[in-house]
């Protein structure tokens, strides 16, 4: 028999294996199907000579990055691609005599290994839906750059920080902490980990603003650059500070919908244009009354959160 025959014969047997793993695996994933008429375009890392049917599908199972297949009818012709069409469902089009087929039960999901890093968690979100995970992904650094990175991913948001970003009340104890990714940035969060804050000694503690009357539960967490000026929110999305007659005279202070002094978690509003950032670059976290050195006296505590942005 030669070689070529042997090679078909090959793949019938791993493609009989595949349904067979496939029936054994259970009614819980949905068998993938090829999609006619439709190309995922512009995630191509290999093109294949094909010389039987099948072969396509057993090329992309012997790579590891291989996500799903074009393949071009009459042509013997394929191309094996990173991406899957729920990763980027704006380049998946129409063509004709073309076949789209996605990688089965055996695909590595988005990011999972070295050699196939995602965009941001975002995409990994999109291409993986509910089954992702709450763990580290690969993901690149820098896009341009090509460099990647193991980032915690908690569905669409990268956490930004390794240990928790620690601040206080008073004394310039603002938090620093790195941006590890270059890209534009929709919004971020801010978890709690532990610690509260007080701004002064008689009313209770807060994570994230002042519970003296005057603030009406108002929040006073601000990130900033590293010159000092607010990101978030920005200095537009502020509240007028009080009237003369009270030392904190320069705005410092927001009101977000259902966020409390308690509420776990701190998510910001979306940034109307989004935010630029670089890799390596600082960015602090202040307390409103620390930042803009204003009635900070009486404050004091400590508190330690974890950092999550959105990426576009
Ligand atoms: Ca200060």
């Amino acid at each position: 028999m030669k070689p070529k025959y042997d090679r078909f014969w090959l793949a019938v047997a791993l493609l009989v294996f595949r349904i067979g793993l496939t029936k054994a695996a259970g009614q819980c994933t949905p068998v993938s199907a090829s999609i006619y008429g439709m190309y995922l375009k512009g995630h191509a890392f290999k093109t294949v000579k094909t010389t039987f049917n099948g072969e396509c599908d057993l090329k992309c199972m012997e790579d590891p990055k291989c996500q799903s297949y074009n393949v071009f009818i009459g042509q013997n012709l394929c191309e094996l691609n990173l991406r899957t069409k729920e990763a980027r469902p704006e380049d998946f089009i129409p063509q004709l005599h073309r076949y789209y087929m996605k990688r089965g039960n055996d695909r590595a999901p988005l990011g999972s290994i070295p050699e196939l890093p995602a965009e941001s968690c975002g995409e990994i979100k999109a291409s993986e839906g509910d089954n992702m995970e709450n763990k580290e992904y690969w993901i690149y650094s820098d896009a341009n750059a090509g460099n990647a990175i193991l980032a915690h991913c908690k569905d669409a948001w990268q956490k930004l920080n390794t240990d928790p970003v620690c601040y206080g009340a008073r004394n310039d104890r603002f938090g620093p902490f790195r941006i590890p990714k270059t890209g534009l940035v929709r919004t971020m969060k801010l978890v709690h980990k532990s610690g509260s804050l007080r701004c002064n000694p008689i009313d209770p503690d807060s994570y994230w603003g002042c519970t003296f009357f005057r603030y009406n539960n108002s929040l006073l967490t601000i990130i900033t650059n590293e010159k000092g000026e607010a990101i978030l929110p920005s200095t537009a999305d502020m509240e007028e500070a009080f009237p003369t007659g009270y030392s904190c005279t320069e705005k410092h202070f927001y009101h977000l919908d259902g966020i409390d002094h308690k509420t776990p978690e701190l998510v910001f509003r979306n940034l109307s244009n989004p935010l630029s950032l670089s890799r390596g670059q600082e960015l602090r976290i202040w307390y409103g009354q620390d930042w803009k050195n204003c009635s900070e006296d009486g404050n004091n505590g400590t508190i330690c959160v974890d950092v999550f942005a959105l990426y576009i």
